[in-house]
């Protein structure tokens, strides 16, 4: 078995083919497709006429079913080449997706702060000593799961689902052995404990939905990733809820399953908000599906001031300079910008954590779309999507690279906050 490959804090080392994944997503890859090998297995893509699917489908057994736009599987490189000769189908490779966070830095039984640098950054409250509000909204958190007895956490966790084992989902599961998806999920609501010891994120009254679509390594498929975010749609639907889809994760190639899933979820009323990544400060380095039109792609902001502002972290990706400055968004554009450096959260087992990373700034976004649309619950999400554009407006960024007065492609319309 291949050893388990440390990342960079980039997605650059996504090159398809490479085996990213350590021992116990290797477990979870066995079991949904035997005939695959491990060492060299690959998720595709796989379209074909009726006639010709019966028979793939017999021969490779379905991970998932998207109807016309074709069905995944698992396959091994011979079969890979074998299918690629077949001129009846199309056959693509499922784009690989990752965590865009630095490592943790270490695990602590108490937090060093109650109120984080960046809570209260969004607040613009420097002697914030509680956040509120976010009631009744609901955060589908597409991670790597969530400690959902975290004390911080566990008066919010609605719903538990794991995407990444089957054809469907497994509810009730989201065990988190990453530590990424309880961070994250604890910047967007973490309520300060049931002990009153633990931290607070930005909306401690929202609902979290934590849907597993990463591995125990950070990395995961986007069939997986396309098929939660249609769910927390279609979850919006059903219960007659506000739903905020927070995707604290990327690649640097555009996947038509998510794109289509995303704009899906879009036209169901959801608000779609994502990392930008972590491939900066050159240009034209922005991930999906941050980049995509009906994506808020969010930029990470340290917490340091430079010409007069914060200043956006070196390692955010930045988006396209060519279609910044008219405060209209288009596909690889940076929107918004927000705290993402040195962020402490919840981490599993009860602990606490720092880290760095566009992950750690999608989730204050996410949070503050939940406290504006608890307290407006009239408005669509293309509404509160240019309510927290106008807010963003209302305080530039300046510092940084790439970052200039007004639009720019390091950080998009500027910092968001709740006042
Ligand atoms: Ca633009
Ligand atoms: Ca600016």
């Amino acid at each position: 078995m291949r050893k388990r490959r440390m990342f960079s804090t980039a997605l650059l080392s996504l090159a398809m083919g490479l085996s990213m994944f350590s021992t116990g997503a290797f477990a979870e890859t066995t079991n949904q497709s035997e005939k695959a090998s491990v060492q060299d297995s690959y998720r595709v893509l796989i379209q074909a006429p009726n006639s010709e699917k019966a028979k793939l489908q017999s021969n490779y057994e379905v991970h998932r079913n998207f109807g016309k736009e074709g069905f995944t599987t698992t396959v091994n490189e011979k079969q890979y080449e074998a299918l690629k000769k077949n001129k009846n189908i199309q056959i693509e490779k499922v784009e690989k997706v990752e965590i865009q966070a630095k490592s943790p830095i270490k695990a602590t039984a108490s937090p060093s702060t109650q109120v984080p640098w960046g809570i209260k950054a969004i607040y613009n409250d420097s002697s914030l000593t509680k956040s509120s509000g976010g009631d009744g909204i609901k955060v589908a958190v597409l991670d790597t799961g969530v400690d959902k007895t975290h004390v911080d956490l566990v008066q919010n966790v609605e719903q538990c689902k794991n995407f990444t084992t089957s054809s469907t989902y497994v509810n009730g599961s989201c065990a988190d052995r990453n530590g990424h998806g309880t961070h994250v999920s604890g910047t967007v609501l973490a309520n300060g404990g049931s002990n009153g010891q633990g931290v607070y994120g930005v909306a401690p009254e929202a609902e979290l939905w934590a849907y597993k679509v990463l591995g125990d390594n950070g990395s995961g498929y986007s069939d997986d990733i396309a098929a939660a975010i249609r769910h927390a749609a279609d979850e919006g639907t059903r219960t007659g809820s506000k739903v905020i889809v927070s995707m604290s994760l990327g690649s640097s190639g555009k996947d038509t399953l998510i794109s289509n899933a995303v704009d899906y979820a879009y036209s169901k009323g959801v608000l779609v908000v994502a990392a930008a990544g972590n491939s900066g400060p050159s240009s034209n380095t922005i991930g999906y599906p941050g980049a995509l039109v009906n994506a808020i792609a969010v930029a990470a902001l340290e917490n340091v001031q430079s010409n007069g502002t914060y200043r956006v972290a070196d390692f955010s990706s930045r988006g396209n300079p060519a279609t910044a400055g008219d405060y209209v968004i288009q596909e690889r554009d940076v929107e918004v910008s927000a705290p993402g450096a040195s962020i402490e959260s919840t981490w599993p087992n009860g602990r606490y954590n720092t880290i760095s990373g566009t992950s750690m700034a999608t989730p204050h976004v996410s949070g503050l779309a939940a406290k504006i649309w608890s307290l407006n619950k009239s408005l669509s999400n293309v509404q509160l999507r240019t309510e927290l554009q106008n807010r963003a407006k209302a305080y530039d960024i300046k510092g940084g690279i790439g970052a200039s007065i007004g639009d720019d492609y390091a950080s998009g319309f500027g910092f968001p906050r709740v006042r």
